[in-house]
């Protein structure tokens, strides 16, 4: 009896760990990292030690499906591997090789590179490999990344709530740290490993001084022992009136030695800590925050005195340019190059400047920052945001591939054609020593992580680009999908499908042609484009689209605000005209009749209100192609996400009702014929109130 119970129970845990059939449930805490059906096991060796090899070791016996070739893991100047003279150049020290070749007359697969971070990436490139089809028997990989930080900024508060954020509580549980390490934190580090990000900033921008306190920083570098064996360094978010608030200090202007003194102190008392803490991430003078501004000091006074405490330990600053001010009457687009621009040379050498992908705050679509490009003498780090805070919170599906392809790609003509944003991230068109780039998170305490499964998309397809911004968000769309539904052409073509066409989908609903800001007030849900009572001008949405009877957009030429005289000549004189500016951005750049004629012939009403519709058609479309892998995903995930597939339906009719209702309200003009009227008339739009809407910030 008790033989027979035993056995039914193994034929259970068989059927688990094999997790083929899809009705078996899936909440999606593996990401892209599923454990193999038959895992290669012990056919894999390690030559040398270390804990990250052994990390390396480890991921391979777990998740990498039976292999040809027995797994050789060495570093690249182990005696052992010296008959193969593999090729060292370009390496760098993150780069890896994969090879199937033959060592001293066995065949193997040599998975190498110069450092033990170089070989867990390369152990984590031969799983992808594997899962995405690759025949390993022929393998030849070799990949350094382009990008040197790689950074997570998490916008995590000591309380546990997360600004932004749509996953849950934070992950970091504060209060029972250091002494308890959650096992996820471990399982976090791997996720990131695997896609070769290297950096993680655990505390909001918005700082509270505490984080710099002993027991904080003992809590920071607990985390820090247990992302070190997967190549990860932790940052901090640093409030820059610490010396005040925890100093006792008078004063925080960064030209005083006493406030210099104080964060050199601190800075070393971290490094005891944390021998290899990253540096510092810097708000400063934005949004209420303190900064040197408050002393009449630059913004390089503030980042160089900071970069001077780390500077001893190796440490480097992330300055972020998220700048605009109540007092500056100027166009809020042109506030920060007006401010960063100038400083161009004056930054010490371990600071980086970090810069959202647009000018405005992560709207669904916004132009390229006029700074990238801009300050050739200074490191510039691309900011963007993971954490769909203006694209439908963690329900909507909006694959963000697209919209991080279109930044890199974006060219700033800076020192002639195919400068593109990419270029200057990576550091290549200046020549410089640092580069970065960093994501806002979109991680909290859900069993799913992101909130989603297609929101884990976009975590992966951040660090993908991290490593490589040359890759397309299409071939990082599929290599997900084959390894979060596993490999059935179906469900891979239908996944990759509603991915590539829900970013546009997300911009055609909220708002198109460049409109930007239309969302609720504070917490940023949903459709407010007729808010006009807010105290700041530029908080409010009718500053963005200044819509009247006549017409539409932000005049951004020279009749208007000239931020386009903010790009080089060459992207200037295009933008001037609202015939040669592209027309997703035409009415971030130009204030337009609403009669105006289009490129397909129709008037700018008739093509706004198509866009609006096909948004919502768009989803109507995932939804059908959600419906035809029913059986083909695992229950859990699918229903999760059929269920949130007519949440963004409903609130994806509901933008466009809203909308149009309120254009319609301000330029008096029918809907062409044929097209549905909103549901609802604008007061009832207006009268929709959501002061529980999650991740408001408090
Ligand atoms: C905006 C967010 C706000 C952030 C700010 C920032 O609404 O919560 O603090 O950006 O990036 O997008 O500093």
């Amino acid at each position: 009896m008790l033989k027979k119970r035993l056995l039914t129970i193994g034929a259970c845990v068989a059927a688990l760990t094999i997790g083929a059939s899809p009705a078996l449930a899936n909440d999606g805490y593996n990401l892209w990292l599923a454990p193999a059906a038959s895992p290669s096991g012990a056919n894999v060796r390690v030559i040398g030690q270390s804990e990250t090899l052994e990390r390396a070791a480890g991921e391979l016996r777990r998740d990498l499906g039976a292999s040809p070739l027995p797994i050789i893991l060495a570093k690249i100047d182990d005696p052992a591997l010296s008959t193969l003279r593999l090729p060292t150049a370009g390496l760098g020290e993150e780069g890896y090789i994969v090879r199937a070749t033959s060592l001293d007359g066995h065949p193997a697969l040599i998975v190498t590179g110069k450092t033990d971070r170089a070989v867990l990436y390369g152990a984590f490139a031969l799983i992808r490999a594997q899962k995405t089809g690759a025949n390993l028997a022929a393998i030849d990989l070799q990949s350094a990344p382009k990008i040197g930080l790689r950074v997570l900024n998490h916008w995590d508060n000591l309380d546990g709530s997360v600004e932004r954020g749509y996953a849950g509580q934070s992950l970091w549980d504060w209060w029972t740290l250091p002494d308890f390490k959650d096992p996820r934190y471990t399982d976090y580090a791997r996720a990131n490993a695997a896609l070769g990000i290297n950096g993680i900033v655990l505390n909001n921008v918005n700082a509270k001084p505490e984080s710099l306190t002993a027991p904080y920083i003992a809590k920071a570098a607990a985390l820090a022992d247990v992302f070190r064996p997967w190549g990860i360094r932790v940052y901090l978010s640093a409030r820059f009136s610490a010396p005040i608030e925890l100093g006792h200090l008078k004063t925080a202007d960064p030209l005083d030695p006493e406030v210099q003194a104080w964060w050199k102190a601190k800075a070393d008392e971290i490094y005891r800590e944390i021998p290899d803490f990253g540096g510092f991430l810097v708000k400063a003078n934005s949004e209420g925050q303190p900064g040197p501004r408050d002393y009449h000091r630059s913004h390089a006074d503030g980042a160089n005195m900071l970069a001077a405490a780390v500077a001893p330990h190796g440490g480097i600053v992330m300055w972020r340019a998220f700048v605009y001010a109540e007092t500056d009457p100027d166009d809020r687009a042109k506030q920060a190059y007006t401010e960063f621009h100038p400083l161009d040379g004056k930054f010490a050498d371990n600071v980086l400047v970090q810069v959202k992908n647009g000018a405005i705050d992560f709207q669904p679509r916004e132009p390229f920052h006029p700074l990238f490009g801009a300050m050739p003498k200074t490191p510039m780090m691309l900011e963007l945001q993971l954490t769909k805070e203006y694209l439908g919170f963690a329900t909507h599906l909006a694959y963000l591939g697209p919209l991080f392809e279109e930044v890199l790609d974006a060219d700033t003509q800076a020192k002639g054609k195919g400068s593109t944003v990419a270029k200057v991230v990576d550091g290549s068109l200046y020549g410089h020593r640092l580069s970065g780039i960093a994501g806002v998170a979109n991680v909290g305490r859900d069993r799913d992580w992101s909130g989603s499964t297609f929101n884990q998309a976009n975590w992966y397809a951040f660090g993908r680009l991290a490593w490589d911004p040359t890759l397309s968000a299409e071939k990082i769309a599929r290599e997900w999908a084959q390894q979060t539904f596993g490999t059935d052409p179906l469900v891979v073509d239908t996944a990759v499908r509603m991915m590539m066409s829900s970013r546009e989908a997300v911009v055609d609903y909220t708002g198109p042609f460049g409109l930007a800001h239309l969302m609720g007030t504070g917490h940023h849900y949903g459709p407010g484009p007729w808010i006009s009572d807010l105290a700041r001008p530029e908080w409010n949405p009718v500053y963005y689209h200044k819509a009247d009877k006549a017409g539409i957009g932000f005049d951004r030429t020279k009749t208007g605000s000239n931020a386009i005289a903010q790009y080089e000549p060459a992207v200037a004189r295009m933008l001037a005209d609202p015939r040669t500016t592209p027309e997703s951005e035409l009415l971030w750049f130009h204030h337009l009749p609403w009669g105006w004629k289009m490129k397909s012939g129709r008037t700018l009403w008739e093509e706004m209100v198509a866009h609006y519709d096909r948004g919502v058609a768009t989803v109507a479309q995932m939804q059908a192609d959600w419906q035809t892998v029913k059986d083909k995903v695992d229950a859990e995930r699918w229903q999760k996400t059929a269920s949130y597939l007519q949440i963004q339906h409903n609130e994806a009719k509901w933008w466009r009702d809203a909308s149009l209702a309120y254009w319609m309200s301000v330029n008096g003009l029918p809907l062409p014929s044929g097209v549905a009227a909103p549901e609802h008339d604008l007061a009832w739009y207006k009268a929709q109130e959501f002061p529980l809407a999650p991740g408001h910030p408090h």
